[in-house]
């Protein structure tokens, strides 16, 4: 008598931290309806229905192949009847028509545009949202409206900021911030992070960890850059926060919370490149330039690990691996530390693998965090 083969038990955890996520999405037909869902929920400041959504998202990314129909989802985690009944939905038709709905919405549609400007987040946006704005022009002949430094840089870079970045980009300009940082410590460490350091084609911004292999030598050494970049004339924006770091804090639970390592959010000149500028050129493509964000971030040496894992990202890859070491070790980890609850010990790691095996998980390398 024949049997078939019992189908393979899938195993896939429930945290993000303990799958292989490359950039290769099979199932963005998905992914894409729920990142329309996350957004919304987020606007409604629904963190449940958020969360949700956004496990399910990765969840769905992990997979090695299309989902063809629901049964496909079987022993998955993260997928409740909420998102299997949208799941449904594009499966019949194609498309959700909740998610439809949402793109259609007034005060979607105006929130996401407002928060797409580099210094403009959800309040900001609900604030203008709500004095009765739905256009940018509608903004700007507001004179009840006060622009901060950054969101006067948000409209001025608007078009070339919202392009992002490309992989070649990205690689240009790390050579430059490499430059122009081992002109002031010959020695430092210039180290690509963020959506790039996971083998993403292309980016919002460009994310670099800087620091000194002798500690202490990396204080004052932001400012210094950033002089240098002025000088170089390639300058646009700068905002420098400076350090807020004690080493005495146990790492924080929340996990939106900015890290307090000293950092400057940047908007940079970068080149156009000889391609490029044969094509069809509007006003804007006419410039020899273009206006690119860049953030440095400058932990000292000894945090240095913790900054690089913090800082690469994905956010849902972060989330989980703080969820993961307080809910299955008692730990608290954070963009600076890994402390141990039960020992009442910070558990010091010089390497990203070695905090991964503080935390008693697999070490995921950067390419397979794109959770
Ligand atoms: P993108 O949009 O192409 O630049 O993609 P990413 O993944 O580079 O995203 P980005 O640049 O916003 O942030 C890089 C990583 O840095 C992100 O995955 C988590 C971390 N990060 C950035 N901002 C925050 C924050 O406000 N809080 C926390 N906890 N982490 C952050
Ligand atoms: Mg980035």
């Amino acid at each position: 008598e024949e049997r078939p083969e019992p189908s393979s038990p899938r195993r896939v955890s429930q945290y993000a931290c303990q799958r292989r996520t490359t950039i290769t999405n099979h199932n963005k037909i998905f992914t894409d309806a729920f990142e329309v869902l996350v957004e919304q929920a987020e606007f409604n400041e629904n963190e449940g229905r958020c969360l949700a959504f956004m496990r399910a998202t990765s969840v769905l990314k992990s997979l090695s192949g299309a989902v063809r129909c629901l049964g496909d989802l079987e022993g998955l985690p993260c997928l409740g009847d909420q998102t299997k009944a949208v799941m449904e939905d594009i499966l019949e038709c194609g498309k959700s028509s909740k998610v439809q709905e949402i793109l259609s919405d007034e005060k979607y549609r105006a929130l996401k545009l407002f928060t797409s400007v580099f210094g403009v987040g959800r309040k900001t946006a609900e604030k203008w949202y709500r004095k009765g704005h739905r256009t940018f022009d509608e903004v700007h002949a507001d004179d009840t409206i006060g622009l901060n430094r950054m969101q006067k840089a948000g409209f001025l870079y608007y078009s070339d900021i919202l392009k992002g970045l490309s992989r070649a980009e990205a690689d240009a300009l790390g050579r430059i911030v490499e430059n122009t940082v081992r002109k002031i410590v010959p020695d430092a460490i210039v180290a690509l992070t963020g959506g790039f350091r996971r083998g993403k084609e292309c980016g919002h911004d460009v994310d670099f960890i800087i620091t000194t292999p002798a500690l202490g030598e990396h204080e004052g050494l932001l400012g210094r850059v950033v002089n240098k970049f002025q000088y170089q004339g390639i300058l646009l924006y700068h905002e420098h926060q400076e350090s807020t770091f004690d080493l005495t804090k146990l790492p924080s639970r929340r996990f939106e919370a900015m890290d307090h390592y000293e950092k400057c959010f940047l908007v940079l000149k970068l080149k156009r490149g000889l391609v490029e500028m044969d094509s069809q050129m509007d006003d804007a493509a006419q410039r020899q330039w273009r206006a690119v964000r860049v953030d440095l971030v400058v932990p000292p040496i000894t945090h240095f690990a913790f900054a690089l894992l913090g800082w690469t990202g994905s956010r849902q890859f972060e989330r989980d691996l703080r969820r993961f070491a307080q809910h299955e070790r008692k730990m608290l980890l954070d963009n600076h530390a890994l402390y141990d609850k039960t020992k009442k010990v910070f558990l010091s790691a010089k390497t990203e693998e070695e905090i991964f095996a503080q935390l008693g998980l697999e070490y995921i390398p950067p390419w397979e965090r794109n959770a």
